[in-house]
């Protein structure tokens, strides 16, 4: 009751912030991009992460307004990465709700635009929950999307509902496997056949994969053997402020 009568306050004073979490290419190891993830900075409870604060904002009606809202600094951030950046591409994820409205494809070029940012250095992720609503629909909003410029992926494959046949349907570039997944590799064959079958699957629909959550250099080097393209985790890095992310960008570099 107390957080969903806090969070309007919070977005205008600008409480809301985003981490950035790194991406990177298995086979180099080079920084690609980075994806963007919400963050509440309480002035007394702290650092409250995206789970916390998207059903507080669901509670108190304000899911789009949020949304909207991180798209906007997560894009007018990385408009500000110094030049020699300029190859890192931005992730950012995408709800329910904003691929429901009607206006989205629209209110997304023109925050792009504002921000200053390159259609083509943006990636939107989508979950899967977030597309059966009204996949015939999705699919027109993402395929608009795409004409633009921006790329797709799809997130948290691999958990809920993971039908496999609406990934033929749908425009899509990329395809995140969960880190529940990824934590399976350091398992049995057994598992790791799951995801390599996963793997093979999307590169068969002309997807690249990005496997989240890698923890140790034993799941970096199965995803390497696998084809793998793209990983997020702790082993390289979990989420970082946008300043630690630019220092960590320019290091690396
Ligand atoms: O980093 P964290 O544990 O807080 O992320 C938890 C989940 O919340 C992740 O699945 C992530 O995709 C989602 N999430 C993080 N930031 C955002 C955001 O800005 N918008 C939406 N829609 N989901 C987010
Ligand atoms: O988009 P999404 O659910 O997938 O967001 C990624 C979530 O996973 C964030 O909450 C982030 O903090 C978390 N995360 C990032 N790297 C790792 C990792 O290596 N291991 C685990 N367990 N979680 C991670
Ligand atoms: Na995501
Ligand atoms: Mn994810």
């Amino acid at each position: 009751q107390q957080l969903e009568a806090e969070l309007l306050h919070a977005i205008e004073r600008g409480d809301i912030t985003i981490a950035l979490q790194p991406q990177i290419k298995v086979a180099t190891g080079q920084l690609t991009g980075a994806e963007a993830l919400a963050r509440w900075n309480h002035p007394k409870l702290g650092f409250l992460g995206a789970a916390t604060l998207f059903s507080v904002a669901e509670r108190a009606n304000l899911l789009d307004l949020l949304s909207s809202h991180i798209h906007k600094l997560a894009l007018k951030t990385a408009a500000h990465w110094p030049e020699s950046l300029s190859f890192l591409r931005l992730s950012i994820n995408v709800t329910a709700g904003d691929l429901a409205n009607v206006e989205f494809v629209t209110d997304m070029m023109q925050k792009i635009e504002k921000a200053g940012f390159d259609p083509m250095r943006t990636t939107l992720e989508i979950t899967e929950s977030a597309l059966i609503d009204d996949i015939t629909r999705a699919a027109e909003r993402l395929a608009e999307l795409r004409a633009q410029g921006l790329q797709i992926a799809i997130d948290d494959f691999g958990t809920g509902y993971s039908s496999l046949s609406y990934l033929k349907n749908l425009p899509l570039d990329y395809l995140k496997i969960d880190s529940g997944l990824t934590g399976d590799i350091s398992g049995s064959p057994k598992d790791q056949v799951v995801v390599k079958s996963i793997i093979d699957m999307a590169h068969s629909l002309d997807l690249s994969v990005i496997a989240e959550g890698v923890e140790t250099e034993a799941q970096l080097t199965t995803l390497a053997e696998q084809g793998c393209e793209y990983f997020q985790g702790f082993l390289r890095s979990g989420p970082i402020s946008a300043e630690e992310f630019e220092i960590y960008a320019l290091r690396s570099d």
